[in-house]
Formats: structure tokens, C-alpha cells, sequence
């Protein structure tokens, strides 16, 4: 039986790899095309990426499955056995458009719980990394748990989608949330913001239509740090499908559950 330890001690090594080929992937000349709409881009590089990924752990751990965003894994209905959850580039806009703020995003799951988490911002060589009851770590910095914060002092991730007109939420009800906060931020990857709330850079992070890889490996790193992650509805983020998510600190999450979303009844 292979240890998490020897699992994580591999899946690090496999991710900076990939890291250094998208960084040396800059000077080359990238294929870009769109999936579902123009705003949804995809390159050869999270494809390729993605077949790289899939190599390395049928060879090492052919009991394995994969679920990747490109599809090139398996086909998976259910979280059965251990499932390593791959976005290979989580923030392609940001990819394609800066060469900056995208991450390659890991959660590797054993039959529904999640064991080790590792997100990797590329360009600034920051590695969070999480192996489920050991703490979560940014490079070789152990990070501490989250403290409370009330929404007036709190830095809240949102993109603009969520508080103007859309298929999803009543824009006023989010609207309400960042004019009481401190500060709104979007980045443009949700695995990045939720290392980002993981890490203390801003308190919560909002979206309201993720898949299972954009935050499969922050669920596990946010958790080891007391952080809470939930739909925004408050029930439990589902790994197969689309979900709305709430990541947030602890007493925060609770805040604006209650207050903002109406205990989950909006
Ligand atoms: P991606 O870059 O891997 O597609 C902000 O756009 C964040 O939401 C990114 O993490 C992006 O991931 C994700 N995202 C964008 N469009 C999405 C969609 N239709 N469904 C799920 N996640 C999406
Ligand atoms: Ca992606």
C-alpha cells in the first residue's frame, strides 16, 4: 500500500516539471482555441499538460483515476478508489492574456475524501501543498489557521459576473456583500483565490459556477487551515458537476451565509 507521503512526494515533482514547460512554453508560439463560447478558451498547453499528468500516474499508480478538465482522463461517475481531480491550467484567460495568475490545480481524492491537495502558481514558483491532518503549506512555510474576520474588515474574491445581471443569483444580494466589505479583489483563477484565502491574502471567495477541478485541490488545502467550504447554499460542494462556491473563513462563511444569502434560501 502506497503512502499519501510517497503519493505527495511524487505529485510535487510531477507538478513543478509541468510548471517549467509552461514557463518555457512563453517564448513559443501558442495554439489557442474556444471550447463552449469565445470566453472559454483552451491551448495546447492544458492539453498537453493534462496527457502529462495522466502519463506519469497510469505508469506509477495504474489503480489510479484521473478526472481532468480536458477530458483526457477517465470517464468518471463516481469518486470511487483514489482519483487524482486535474485542472492543468486553472485561469486560461489569464494564461493566454498576461502569462500570469494561472495555477495548475490538484486534489487527490480516496473514495470522496479528499487526501492531498497542491496548487501551483506557475510564474511566482508558489507551491501550496497539503497532505489531509498534516497542515497546509505555502513552499516551506507552514501556514497558520485562518482567524476571524467580519465582513467590514474582510477582503472579499468575486468577479464582477456575480453582482451585475446573470443566469445564476439576483446581483443585489452580492452587490449588498462587497458594498459592506473592505475590499473586492478577482483575480481570475479560482484555485488561486482559494489559496489565497487559504493563506490569509483575502478572507473569502465566491463563485457560483465551478467544476470539481477548480477547486478539488483548495477544498483540501483551505480545510487544513479551519477554512470552510460549502456551496452557497451551504450544503456540501458535490465533485461530480458544477457547483456554486463560498470558501471563506470560518465565522466570515457564517456571516455571509446568514446575512447576505439568507441562510441559503435565496
Ligand atoms: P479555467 O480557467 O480552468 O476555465 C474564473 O474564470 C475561474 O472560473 C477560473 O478558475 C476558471 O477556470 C473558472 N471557470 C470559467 N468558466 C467556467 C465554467 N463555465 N464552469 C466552471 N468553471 C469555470
Ligand atoms: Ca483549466
Amino acid at each position: 500500500m502506497t503512502s499519501w507521503q510517497d503519493v505527495d512526494t511524487y505529485a510535487k515533482t510531477w507538478v513543478k516539471e509541468a510548471g517549467a514547460m509552461i514557463r518555457a512554453s512563453f517564448s513559443k508560439v501558442l495554439d489557442i482555441q474556444t471550447k463552449s463560447n469565445r470566453n472559454d478558451l483552451v491551448t495546447n498547453m492544458d492539453k498537453e499538460t493534462e496527457q502529462f499528468f495522466i502519463e506519469k500516474i497510469k505508469t506509477t499508480f495504474p489503480d489510479h483515476s484521473v478526472l481532468g478538465e480536458e477530458g483526457l482522463g477517465d470517464r468518471i461517475q463516481e469518486i470511487n478508489g483514489v482519483v487524482w481531480i486535474i485542472d492543468p491550467i486553472d485561469g486560461t484567460t489569464n494564461f493566454v492574456h498576461q502569462q500570469r495568475n494561472f495555477a495548475i490545480s490538484i486534489g487527490i481524492y480516496e473514495n470522496g475524501i479528499g487526501q492531498i491537495g497542491l496548487i501551483y502558481d506557475v510564474v511566482h514558483d508558489e507551491l501550496y501543498h497539503a497532505i489531509k491532518g498534516k497542515g497546509a503549506y505555502l513552499n516551506d512555510t507552514r501556514l497558520a489557521p485562518l482567524d476571524h474576520v467580519e465582513v467590514k474588515d474582510a477582503i472579499i474574491g468575486i468577479n464582477a459576473t456575480w453582482v451585475t445581471e446573470n443566469r445564476s443569483i439576483d446581483p443585489s444580494l452580492l452587490a449588498e456583500l462587497v458594498k459592506d466589505a473592505r475590499g473586492s479583489r478577482s483575480l481570475g483563477s479560482a484555485a488561486l483565490e482559494i489559496s489565497y484565502v487559504t493563506s490569509g491574502r483575502i478572507d473569502a471567495y465566491i463563485s457560483l459556477r465551478l467544476s470539481p477541478w477548480d477547486f478539488a485541490g483548495g477544498k483540501v488545502l483551505l480545510e487544513e487551515v479551519g477554512g470552510v467550504a460549502t456551496t452557497l447554499r451551504g450544503k456540501e460542494l458535490n465533485l461530480i458537476g458544477e457547483n456554486t462556491v463560498l470558501v471563506a473563513k470560518p465565522g466570515l462563511h457564517q456571516e455571509i451565509l446568514k446575512k447576505y444569502l439568507n441562510d441559503g434560501n435565496w
